[in-house]
């Protein structure tokens, strides 16, 4: 049992502690007390969170002001405050802790049914639709330059000069891929500043695991993982549900023969988030596949800077682990760039069949 369970007030007496789920950042464990009540409780990674007390106000304000908003209390995360009366729990060797209900539901790696897909998408589009007139003033920066893909290329090119780990030798084949993408990596970045794309308040973690689905219905309940809400691109929430969800593959698939976007769950995800989030404006729409075809780039110049920084940020599972996992995302923007024109008619047979 992990101490820090003591200091928060929870119905009954913990009597069991399993880890729990497959996030690639905090540390997870589903814990039950005697009288059967069910908790999350979690460990903030703080080599990734650098200020775990402002990411706690963070999480604390749009549960919050999502709990204001929903039908079903099962649909905003619900924090157990810790003695003294805070969110977290400050241990004795300086760790981040947290609590939170866990409501009857479950989250997939993989949607089962092009369904459970497209609950995610009506998920995560009525989460971008109820913030939108969320005080983005009051978000502090969990992460600087999150999904600055601009950003994301300067410190791959930092990691790529240091090449720390001597492996830059071994994977030519995949910075040449990366490197030739450069210019279209800042795309949506420059219609933000041009203020072509608005800036809204988003999660800016969209995988399907980071949804949880309700066991009786399978209807989509709540949005977890609120980590990084912050200011960001609509499109790249878009487009990360995408790269996870509608790969015929896992993220960490070994064999690329397996791995490209299925078309069929593409139009489904597209039709459930425009549905779900109606306040898209016209270059959002418009932009969509971009959406996905940059955040899948830039997660797989992500994974790949880590490897070659000796996988200190992801969790892995073995030595290859990010390598594998950046290959899988390169070939899924080859076979987006394939698929290009099948994406780009889906999205404008989507809106015009919304319209109508
Ligand atoms: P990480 O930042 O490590 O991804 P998450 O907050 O996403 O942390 O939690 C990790 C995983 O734990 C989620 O992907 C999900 O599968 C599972 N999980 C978290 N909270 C719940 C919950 N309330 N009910 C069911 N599963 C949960
Ligand atoms: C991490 O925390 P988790 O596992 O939901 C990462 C995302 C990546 C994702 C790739 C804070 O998400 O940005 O897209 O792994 N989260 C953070 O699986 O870096
Ligand atoms: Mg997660």
């Amino acid at each position: 049992m992990q101490k820090a369970i003591n200091y928060f007030h929870v119905e009954g007496t913990p009597v069991e502690c399993k880890v729990f789920g497959h996030g690639h950042i905090n540390y997870t464990y589903k814990i039950t007390t005697d009288t059967g009540h069910e908790y999350i409780l979690q460990r903030i990674n703080k080599n990734v969170f650098k200020d775990p007390e402002s990411l706690m106000e963070n999480v604390s304000a749009v549960s919050e002001f999502l709990r204001k908003r929903v039908s079903d209390p099962r649909s905003a995360l619900h924090f157990i405050p810790a003695d003294g009366g805070k969110f977290y729990h400050k241990d004795s060797r300086g760790e981040y802790w947290r609590v939170y209900e866990f409501v009857g539901g479950f989250c997939l790696e993989a949607a089962e049914t092009p369904e459970d897909f497209y609950e995610s998408a009506i998920a995560f589009g009525h989460f971008q639709e109820m913030l939108r007139d969320f005080p983005a003033e009051k978000l502090h920066e969990t992460i600087p330059e999150f999904h600055n893909t601009v950003n994301r290329y300067v410190l791959f090119e930092d990691a790529l000069e240091q090449d720390m780990c001597n492996r830059a030798k071994s994977v030519e084949q995949e910075i040449g891929f990366i490197m030739a993408r450069k210019g279209e990596a800042g795309l949506l970045q420059r219609m933000r500043e041009a203020g072509e794309l608005p800036l809204r308040v988003t999660h800016n973690d969209t995988k399907l695991n980071n949804v949880l689905l309700d066991s009786d219905t399978r209807k989509a309940l709540c949005v977890l993982d609120l980590d990084t809400v912050m200011p960001g691109l609509s499109l790249y929430d878009y487009g990360d549900s995408i790269r996870f969800g509608a790969s015929t593959a896992a993220e960490d698939e070994p064999d690329l023969g397996k791995v490209g976007i299925d078309l069929d769950l593409y139009r489904t995800y597209t039709e459930g988030y425009m549905r779900a989030c109606p306040s898209m404006t016209e270059a959002e729409i418009r932009m969509l596949p971009w959406g996905a075809r940059i955040i899948t780039l830039e997660l797989g110049v992500r994974f790949l800077t880590d490897y070659l920084e000796g996988d200190q940020y992801f969790k892995t599972a073995y030595p290859e682990h990010n390598l594998v996992r950046a290959r899988t995302q390169l070939r899924l923007v080859a076979d987006m760039e394939d698929k290009w024109d099948e994406m780009e008619a889906i999205v404008r047979e989507v809106a015009q069949s919304l319209q109508q």
